[in-house]
């Protein structure tokens, strides 16, 4: 029998219940302390999941009695907690948006590598149930050659009631459900050479974007289009669902509502109905993506104790956030983007 690895999660808000709620249905692996600023929050959340440990500062990480930390904080916060890991040699898994722009990516992920500490950045909408077996059809060939995908998330959450600090985020939509839709675009159609984006802050009084409609154009020539909105008003709301569609040179596969796929291949058609599990601790309309948690952190602890590569290394984040800075760089100047210069600009 292996032994468990101990881990350390930092951030006990909003959403840390649904990695805490993770962890225990991961195998391998256990949170043996919570840390938040916020006393009350971080002894809270020790109680509720029954962590035996909680602390107010990072620091605790130089404790050595973490193999892993987990980062559940806002993007602001991530370079500073992932180095205070990384100079203490504690693998990381942290939360997207990897930070709040390229230059930073960057950073941490040089600091990193130069340590020799892996990190991993949790993008959990690759790991959702859906998108496995999307995966697994196009890399059986059925519909041939990739030529085309859309990734459309359209809805009205209230957003705002549980993750306040969206209001005042100025890099608003694009980093906090663009970067999950550009992920998707590299996991099912490869890596993209060039970015055109137009913006739209739909709803007054945000300091950001609300809604945005991106263009990508693949290394192998293909095209996707992200389109992504939390003032789609629509009945029932759709929301988590990622639509869309995906064609290739034999066949196409929708992406219907109700974690449908519709196969159309060889001259027939067929649906392949593929829900998210249900938890014991999951609640509707989250279910699909509180799944897809403890999946991604399943992966984390695999690739940790394997030595594999991470699918969402430090690494090949920073081609997803090359994307997403991209993005913004074509909304502010109207211009397509090339990702080969943006990167040859902004590498130090
Ligand atoms: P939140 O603001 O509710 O919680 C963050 C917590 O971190 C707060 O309690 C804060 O006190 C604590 N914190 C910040 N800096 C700290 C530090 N240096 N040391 C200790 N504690 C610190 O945020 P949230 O809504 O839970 O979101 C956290 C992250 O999760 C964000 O990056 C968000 O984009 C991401 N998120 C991802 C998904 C997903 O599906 N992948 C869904 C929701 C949120
Ligand atoms: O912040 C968003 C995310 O990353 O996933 C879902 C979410 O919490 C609300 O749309």
């Amino acid at each position: 029998m292996t032994t468990e690895m101990n881990g350390l999660l930092i951030g006990c808000g909003f959403f840390s219940g649904n990695h805490l709620h993770g962890w225990a249905d991961v195998e391998g692996a256990r949170i043996a302390a919570v840390c938040d600023r916020d006393a009350d929050r971080a002894r809270g959340a020790a109680e509720t999941f029954g962590i035996p440990a909680w602390h107010q500062d990072a620091a605790v990480l130089g404790s050595g009695a973490f193999d892993f930390v987990d980062i559940c904080t806002t993007m602001d916060t991530h370079e500073a907690l992932i180095a205070q890991a990384v100079d203490a040699g504690v693998p990381v898994i942290v939360q997207k948006p990897f930070a709040p722009d390229i230059e930073t990516c960057l950073r941490i992920e040089a600091h990193a590598r130069a340590a020799g500490v892996p990190v991993m950045v949790h993008e959990n909408f690759r790991f959702q149930k859906i998108f496995r077996r999307l995966k697994e059809i196009l890399d059986s060939g059925e519909i041939g050659e990739t030529t085309f995908a859309r990734l459309s998330w359209r809805n009205d959450i209230d957003v705002y009631s549980n993750q306040p600090y969206l209001l005042k985020t100025e890099r608003f939509m694009i980093m906090d459900v663009g970067i999950h839709m550009l992920d998707l675009a590299r996991f099912l159609m490869g890596d993209a050479a060039d970015v055109t984006c137009l913006n739209q802050s739909v709803r007054p009084g945000l300091a950001g974007e609300d809604a945005a409609t991106i263009l990508l154009r693949h290394d192998s020539a293909a095209t996707t289009i992200v389109d992504v909105s939390y003032a789609a008003h629509r009945h029932p709301n759709p929301f988590p669902q990622t639509l869309g569609e995906i064609e290739g040179r034999d066949g196409t596969v929708q992406i219907l509502e109700g974690e449908i796929l519709r196969i159309h291949s060889g001259g027939a058609t067929r649906d392949e109905a593929i829900a998210a599990d249900t938890r014991g601790w999951t609640s509707a309309p989250w279910t699909q993506i509180q799944d897809s948690v403890p999946r991604t952190e399943q992966h984390f602890v695999d690739a940790l104790r394997s030595g594999a590569e991470f699918e969402t290394s430090a690494q090949s984040s920073l081609q997803t956030y090359a994307l997403a800075e991209a993005a913004y760089r074509s909304a502010a100047s109207g211009r397509l983007i090339h990702i080969a210069d943006l990167m040859k600009e902004v590498r130090p």
